[in-house]
């Protein structure tokens, strides 16, 4: 098989990976090693000519724009930060975005201590301490609140800066909302619905038209919303 003829997905371990398994059986692909026990970044599958690719969820975009994968799955949230922001849509050269896979739902939201006024600090045109791994989202809902931020970057365990006083509020993706509860923030704004999507190189999909397609109608007719 010439090598080009392979084509390659690229997944994050963990919920991503689990919800793109139903979508990937549907296309009558299965993934022939556990993520979880393998120590393989490489996965082969029941075909010889499709593979999978671990990386780390906010790789995925990279992967895909620049051909390391041909398609992958990412969430809307790291796909808008890799675009830098939504200000000017969701936007990436050479990454063609065919599908809502409606997988890994979640929101991103603003969250304060319960003892914090947001409403009245906004109110009163006060310049918030907003700590985040989604800096670029965080900028684009602020700045169309004509809210003033100072940003503080964060990696992961947002919940902490309000409680620490490293920061006002954080901006997060919240899903059962167990998370904010045991750490006593609250919800206070809702920026946007997340789910994941699928992504493809688009040169990808002119040299291998027929197998890319054929993966994309599978999975659409594998949605909800097409049953
Ligand atoms: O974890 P890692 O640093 O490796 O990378 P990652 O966090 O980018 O990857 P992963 O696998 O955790 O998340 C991949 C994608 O899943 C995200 O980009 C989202 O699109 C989606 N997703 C869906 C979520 C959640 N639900 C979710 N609940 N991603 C993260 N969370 C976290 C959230 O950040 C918070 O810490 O779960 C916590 C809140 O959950 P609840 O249920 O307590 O509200
Ligand atoms: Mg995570």
């Amino acid at each position: 098989m010439k090598a080009n003829d392979m084509i390659t997905l690229a997944l994050s371990k963990g919920r991503i990976f689990d919800e793109t398994l139903p979508l990937l059986k549907a296309a009558g692909i299965e993934v022939l090693e556990d993520p979880e026990t393998s120590r393989k970044l490489i996965l082969p599958t029941n075909h010889a000519n499709v593979r999978v690719v671990l990386v780390r969820a906010s790789d995925v975009p990279t992967y895909v724009q620049y051909g390391g994968a041909d398609l992958g799955v990412t969430g809307l949230d790291t796909l808008i930060e890799h675009g830098g922001g939504y200000a000017n849509g969701v936007v990436a050269a050479g990454l063609y975005q065919p599908l809502d896979l409606q997988i890994a739902k979640c929101r991103m939201s603003v969250a304060v201590r319960a003892d914090f006024d947001y409403a009245a600090q906004v109110k009163q045109g006060a310049r918030l301490k907003v700590a985040t791994k989604y800096t670029a989202i965080a900028r684009d809902f602020f700045a169309s609140k004509g809210v003033h931020v100072d940003m503080v970057k964060l990696y992961g365990s947002m919940e902490l800066a309000p409680l620490t006083g490293l920061a006002d509020a954080i901006v997060d993706l919240v899903s059962t909302g167990n998370t904010l509860k045991a750490n006593h923030l609250v919800e206070v704004e809702r920026i946007m619905d997340i789910s994941s999507r699928l992504v493809v190189n688009q040169a990808a999909l002119k040299l291998k038209q027929a197998a890319i397609r054929r993966i994309i109608d599978a999975f659409e007719a594998a949605l909800p919303a097409a049953r």
